[in-house]
């Protein structure tokens, strides 16, 4: 058994892993949203001695072990429920993937948080605004080519990263694709226009059987303005 430990009323990082342990069928206790979940949470965030202590959540606990970073969660689990090839290296280009997954969430969460998560949004707009225009001028973009590059050079037939099935990637770029529609509406209409591959990986992967009955079921929570995916209608205008 997995128990997963992340805040439980928002999808945010923790929503990677969710996916990954959804699409393997592997049963996952969601700590959090338990009955005194947040105080077994907080008090592994506080623990000393033996391995470290997560920074911040996600982190999972399996067979004892303590393992936080969304990528490194990701990266443990995938060969033991089946979501990464076996082949060394392949492995390690997924893990390079989901990394570069994780930054583009960081420059996501930092259009509404330019300046400090210790500052509310409201506090912040106006960098929030210079840095969304940024954002999805510039650097979406990029993430965007870069990650169709590497699905038309990795599997060109596709429609995986690693061809046939899916890994934990995949799942990854799926919830990214899911987050800047709720986001930025009006920006990715156009954004996805030089993005076909991105999407048809997308809708491949909201059509699989348990990610599917997953994201109608109460346990995909929905998106919010407390997550990393926030719908401000202010920054998503047209430029
Ligand atoms: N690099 C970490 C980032 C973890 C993280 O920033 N978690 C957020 C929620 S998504 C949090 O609770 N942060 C609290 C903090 O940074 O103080 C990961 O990918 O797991």
């Amino acid at each position: 058994m997995y128990e997963l430990f992340y805040w439980p009323n928002i999808q945010g990082r923790g929503e990677f892993v969710r996916l990954a342990f959804e699409e393997a069928g592997v049963p996952y206790l969601d700590v959090a949203r338990e009955p005194r979940g947040m105080v077994a949470m907080r008090a592994l965030l506080a623990k000393r001695g033996g391995s470290p202590a997560p920074f911040a959540p996600p982190f999972i606990r399996t067979n004892g072990m303590l393992v936080a970073q969304t990528a490194v969660i990701l990266d443990f689990i995938a060969p033991r429920i089946a979501l990464v090839p076996r082949a060394e290296a392949k492995r390690v280009a997924a893990h390079q993937l989901q990394l570069t997954v994780m930054d583009l969430v960081t420059e996501v969460h930092d259009t509404h948080h330019p300046i400090s998560v210790g500052l509310y949004y409201r506090d912040q707009k106006r960098e929030a605004r210079r840095r969304t225009t940024a954002f999805l001028a510039e650097r979406a973009p990029k993430f965007f080519g870069y990650f169709e590059r590497q699905l038309a050079s990795m599997a060109p037939k596709g429609p995986y990263l690693f061809g046939s099935r899916p890994c934990y990637v995949d799942l990854s770029l799926f919830q990214v694709v899911e987050g800047l529609r709720y986001a930025f509406p009006s920006s990715m209409r156009k954004l996805e226009r030089s993005a076909r591959r991105l999407v048809a990986l997308h809708d491949r992967v909201a059509e699989r059987r348990r990610i599917k009955s997953y994201i109608c079921s109460p346990r995909r929570l929905p998106f919010n303005e407390d997550g990393i995916f926030r719908h401000y209608p202010e920054l998503d205008r047209e430029e």
